[in-house]
């Protein structure tokens, strides 16, 4: 029996952090055998934000390296830039035509975002989660793991199958329907700076979140003023101590110690006690990405084949889907 199908990305929208790494890649690299995975840097969707041409495309490489350096192995994964596979824009024009205006004008990433861009939104910001369709759907992906917050737009591409596969597959399923992946633990973590706000690239305090690639100095300085609160004695799921909880979390999940252990570790601790602790775990969880990383980046070449294979393998999987996307809308093929 053939291996169930994984598709998931990111935007090179800025550094990735620790939300981005333990909601979504380490899930990906954790269950990476048991799947047929394709894992894209979505850079179509970077545009729907303002973003600066001169560093977009090393911005692209980059992640594309640290999904390596994080452990994803090509073996039984593929890695490709979502721009190279001209498919991705096509199907998002002819899911377009099919998804109500009401469904997106719904979606929450929209309102939160729209606000910062003001009376320049643009239509693609609004559109994003077709574009997301269209990633997800292509690859006929059982599986996306994705971080709690695209829990919503993994709802609205179901959504889009279905409809699509109601009006034109004539009783079969031209697109598969897929299923969100999320993980119990990390699924959402929190800034530094306010443990009720998701960490996120594009906030614009850096010592809101810990990147994967900052150096020792810089985790210890943003550790040392991250928010905390003045009571002694750290515990989980206390809804009046939201950031006691996310630094516990955090810790957790880089130590690989379970939330008991955790738990009665740190029962008795004040932040002074904590905070060191919680320094020399994340700089040790950090290092080997940030080593394999350098040795990825110092040989191009090396990456420009993953990529180039990667297009490849995925153009083939892409455009079988597309054909029949379009033969289901009534398109005459180019022969
Ligand atoms: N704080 C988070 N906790 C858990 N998972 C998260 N993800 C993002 N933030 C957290 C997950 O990371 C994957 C890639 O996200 P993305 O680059 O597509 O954009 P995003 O979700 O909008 O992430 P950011 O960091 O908040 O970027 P900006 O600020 O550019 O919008 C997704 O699987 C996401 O769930």
């Amino acid at each position: 029996m053939s291996k169930k199908r994984v598709l998931s990305g990111v935007q090179p929208t800025g550094n990735l952090h620790l939300g981005n790494y333990l909601g979504a890649i380490k899930t990906w690299v954790d269950g990476q055998g048991q799947y047929d995975n394709f894992f894209c840097v979505v850079d179509l969707h970077a545009i729907t934000v303002p973003h600066n041409p001169a560093t977009l495309a090393q911005d692209t490489s980059a992640i594309a390296a640290l999904y390596l350096a994080c452990g994803v192995d090509l073996n039984c994964s593929t890695i490709f830039i979502q721009s190279h596979v001209p498919a991705h824009s096509e199907l998002a024009w002819l899911l377009n035509c099919i998804t109500p205006l009401n469904w997106l004008e719904r979606m929450i990433q929209f309102k939160e975002k729209a606000i910062k861009q003001g009376e320049d939104v643009g239509v693609g910001l609004l559109d994003y989660p077709v574009l997301m369709a269209a990633d997800i759907l292509l690859y006929e992906a059982d599986q996306v793991p994705v971080g709690e917050d695209q829990k919503q737009h993994l709802e609205l591409t179901r959504d889009i199958a279905n409809r699509f596969n109601h009006l034109y597959g004539k009783g079969e399923s031209v697109l598969k329907c897929p299923n969100p992946m999320i993980r119990k633990e990390g699924a959402r973590v929190m800034s530094l700076a306010d443990g009720t706000r998701k960490m996120s690239k594009s906030d614009p305090s850096e010592l809101s979140r810990l990147n994967l690639l900052d150096p020792p100095d810089t985790i210890a300085q943003k550790i040392k003023k991250c928010k905390t609160d003045p009571i002694k004695g750290l515990e989980f799921d206390n809804r009046d101590r939201p950031e006691c909880h996310n630094l516990l979390t955090l810790y957790s999940l880089l130590s690989g110690k379970p939330k008991e252990t955790v738990a009665l570790e740190c029962q008795d601790m004040g932040w002074g006690q904590f905070k060191p602790l919680m320094t020399e775990t994340a700089i040790e969880a950090l290092k080997p990405i940030q080593t394999k990383y350098a040795e990825i980046m110092g040989d191009p070449g090396y990456l420009e084949t993953v990529l180039r294979d990667g297009r490849e393998k995925a153009t083939e999987v892409a455009n079988t889907t597309l054909v029949k996307v379009k033969t289901a809308l009534g398109y005459s093929l180019p022969t």
